[in-house]
């Protein structure tokens, strides 16, 4: 849990989460999330950061855990702050692509990995600020975003920019 932070008078306190999306110049593997906080929706892989280890340790072992695949290289390329309309709690979304990989794609209790033609990502089936960040994961374009939803379906407010870093 990281340190408060004050918007419009209200206290909030925020959780670090990392998302890594596996692409290959034709397609992209995405699991269907099976329990949890969207269940039934499409996503990378990933969790929250547990004590003791990086951001980045976190991303590759969530997605050792979740879809049996181990990578070289991460690449930074987003950072999502989510609010929920009624929660105090941030969500700080580490989004990494990787383009390279070793393991066969494997499902696990959380996850059923499946390849998606680039040109048939199921954004309909996905969280709805997916369809507007994933063109800039694509390009690999460094982004920072943040989002205001309500329930699982609805953006309120956001943000989204290019950027130099994340
Ligand atoms: O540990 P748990 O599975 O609950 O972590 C939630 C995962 O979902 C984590 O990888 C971050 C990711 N995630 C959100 N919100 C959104 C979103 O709006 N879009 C996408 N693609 N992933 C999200 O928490």
């Amino acid at each position: 849990m990281a340190a408060g932070n004050v918007t419009g008078g209200t206290m909030f306190t925020s959780k670090l989460l990392t998302l890594v999306l596996v692409v290959q110049p034709q397609r992209i593997l995405l699991g269907m999330k099976k329990r949890g906080f969207g269940a039934g929706l499409w996503n990378g892989f990933g969790g929250k950061v547990e004590t003791g280890e990086t951001i980045e340790e976190a991303a590759r072992r969530e997605l050792w855990e979740e879809s049996g695949l181990t990578v070289d290289t991460l690449l930074k390329i987003g950072r999502i702050t989510f609010e929920f309309v009624g929660s105090s709690e941030l969500l700080e979304v580490h989004v990494f692509r990787a383009d390279t990989f070793s393991g066969e794609p494997t499902e696990s209790d959380e996850m059923r990995p499946q390849w998606f033609d680039l040109e048939k990502i199921p954004f309909g089936g996905m969280w709805p600020d997916d369809v507007l960040w994933f063109p800039l994961l694509l390009q690999k374009k460094t982004f920072v975003g943040y989002f205001k939803l309500q329930g699982h379906d609805t953006i309120l407010e956001y943000t989204l920019d290019q950027v130099e870093d994340v």
